[in-house]
């Protein structure tokens, strides 16, 4: 049994006796799921020093404490209310924001949510087996704290399922527990969402790149129409700022380690020898990350993006910053494939939003890059890491029907082929990081040869601290 006192919340739960009635039905489900599809060999022994939402009040809504993964105490939060708030963009503009689910929008709003709270539990599937292999307890308490923190999106999405739409919502709440990563006959909805995240390399880009994507799609849904929507994604965009804090600082830490590594080797020796990842490798990351991220915007023409635009469900990132909210005459020049020929079109800008989303996901996306050739640069290397075009290796969208190197430039079938693996990580990469991954680094203070230590500790506790301990 769980009580509304269990469940830390600011949505007043043991006064909503039918909403807590629906997710008690719901909880123990979510933690067989947990045990059964979170953290492989990390539930029952070992406690965690791990941070917990427990308000939304900016200067102090969570506390750190040591807690077993499962008895963490994921809570269902909305951003405090802004008074009297009206929508922002598309045909009701300047209307009060909604409260409740209009009709007309039931289906497309559910599917949003849908969408949104199947990425959550699909990348703690994905991650499950990387305690197994951590660099340091440091790296694996940060792995813990972005997966029960995606544990807590998921119950984000389900209160607003059970508290909003009824049967249906119930019935897909259940079936967020019940497709799987990779699971061939019931696969999670977006494609990035079923790739393996088998190394660090993979978790270190994923956050970067994908949990980035989080980042881009919860700014869009917070200037939703429909208010708990909003209220529930702003306050998850506070969470998710870490998740990308440890993707950007952990290829930090390797790239500064590489750098270091390649000083020994006398500047031009392969790093791979003295066990670092040499920036070959880590350049082949990018581009299959960046590259699936930019995917999960969707398609760039879509009539989908467009009603949910009009309809006031999902808006701009920052939708403030624009001058036109309305967007019935704006155009947009978007570069397209017809016929297998590049062609430039001019089109409504509604109908490309998922386009508008990623202009502004691969800016924020380069910020960072552009942060992390500052270590080159610091080292005194002339190399640098870049974005691959974004038509690359693509699976959604127009581009998916052809093939295009990192620069842009089209290639036959057979040249992709013959060359995909110059770019994208070849089977002996990922057998190599595996190599350098075999043994865990459980050891206090202690970090991998291929990472460097971070600046700092978690929470002002020193570098050294047992972020994880098993029980005494
Ligand atoms: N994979 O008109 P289109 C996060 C489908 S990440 C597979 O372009 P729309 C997180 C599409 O479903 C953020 N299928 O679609 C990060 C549709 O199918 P049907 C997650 C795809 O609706 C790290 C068809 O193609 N949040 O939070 O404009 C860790 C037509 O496409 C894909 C959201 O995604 C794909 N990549 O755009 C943890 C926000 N893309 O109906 C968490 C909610 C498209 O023809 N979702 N399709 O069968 C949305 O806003 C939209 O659904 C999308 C797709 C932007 C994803």
């Amino acid at each position: 049994m769980i009580s509304a006192e269990r469940i830390p919340n600011n949505v007043g739960l043991s006064s909503n006796k039918r909403l807590q009635r629906a997710l008690e039905h719901w909880q123990p489900k979510y933690i067989q799921w947990w045990k059964d599809m979170g953290p492989q060999g990390f539930q029952d022994y070992h406690q965690v020093y791990v941070r917990t939402a427990v308000s939304v009040d900016p200067s102090g809504w969570a506390h750190f404490e040591y807690v077993k993964l499962p008895e963490y105490r994921w809570g269902i939060f909305l951003a405090d209310p802004v008074h009297d708030r009206r929508i922002g963009f598309g045909d009701f503009m300047g209307n009060p924001v909604w409260q409740e689910v209009p009709g007309e929008f039931r289906n497309q709003l559910r599917r949003l949510v849908v969408t949104q709270g199947d990425t959550e539990p699909a990348s703690v599937e994905q991650q499950r087996w990387l305690g197994q292999r951590c660099p340091s307890l440091y790296d694996l308490r940060n792995l813990f704290q972005v997966n029960v923190e995606e544990g807590r999106h998921l119950w984000a999405m389900v209160y607003l399922l059970h508290s909003y739409f009824g049967r249906d919502g119930r019935d897909e709440a259940e079936e967020l527990l019940e497709r799987q990563s990779g699971n061939r006959d019931k696969p999670r909805i977006l494609d990035a969402f079923n790739e393996p995240i088998e190394n660090w390399l993979d978790f270190f880009m994923f956050t970067m790149f994908t949990d980035r994507d989080g980042k881009s799609q919860l700014l869009s849904l917070s200037e939703s129409s429909l208010d708990p929507l909003s209220r529930t994604t702003r306050f998850m965009l506070t969470e998710e700022a870490h998740h990308m804090f440890v993707g950007e600082t952990g290829i930090a830490r390797i790239l500064e380690r590489t750098c270091q590594l390649m000083r020994q080797a006398g500047f031009s020796g392969d790093v791979r020898k003295l066990g670092g990842i040499d920036l070959e490798t880590i350049q082949k990351f990018i581009n299959l990350w960046f590259s699936l991220s930019l995917d999960l915007h969707g398609n760039e023409v879509s009539t989908n993006a467009a009603s949910y635009f009009a309809n006031g469900l999902k808006g701009r990132a920052y939708e403030e910053k624009w001058d036109d909210h309305k967007v019935t005459e704006a155009m947009y020049d978007l570069e397209g494939l017809a016929d297998g020929k590049l062609e430039r079109r001019h089109i409504p800008m509604r109908t490309a939003m998922n386009e508008v989303l990623r202009d502004w996901y691969v800016g924020d996306c380069q910020a960072g890059v552009t942060r992390w050739n500052k270590i080159l640069e610091r080292h005194g290397f002339s190399e640098r890491l870049r974005l691959p075009d974004r038509k690359f290796n693509r699976g959604i969208g127009m581009f998916s029907a052809a093939h295009f190197d990192p620069e842009g430039h089209q290639l036959s079938d057979e040249d992709w082929n013959r060359r995909k693996h110059e770019w994208l990580p070849a089977p002996k990469d990922r057998e190599f990081l595996l190599s350098i991954m075999a043994e865990p680094v459980y050891e206090p203070g202690k970090f991998a040869n291929y990472i460097a230590p971070p600046q700092r500790g978690i929470k002002g506790q020193p570098i050294n601290f047992e972020y994880v301990r098993t029980e005494a």
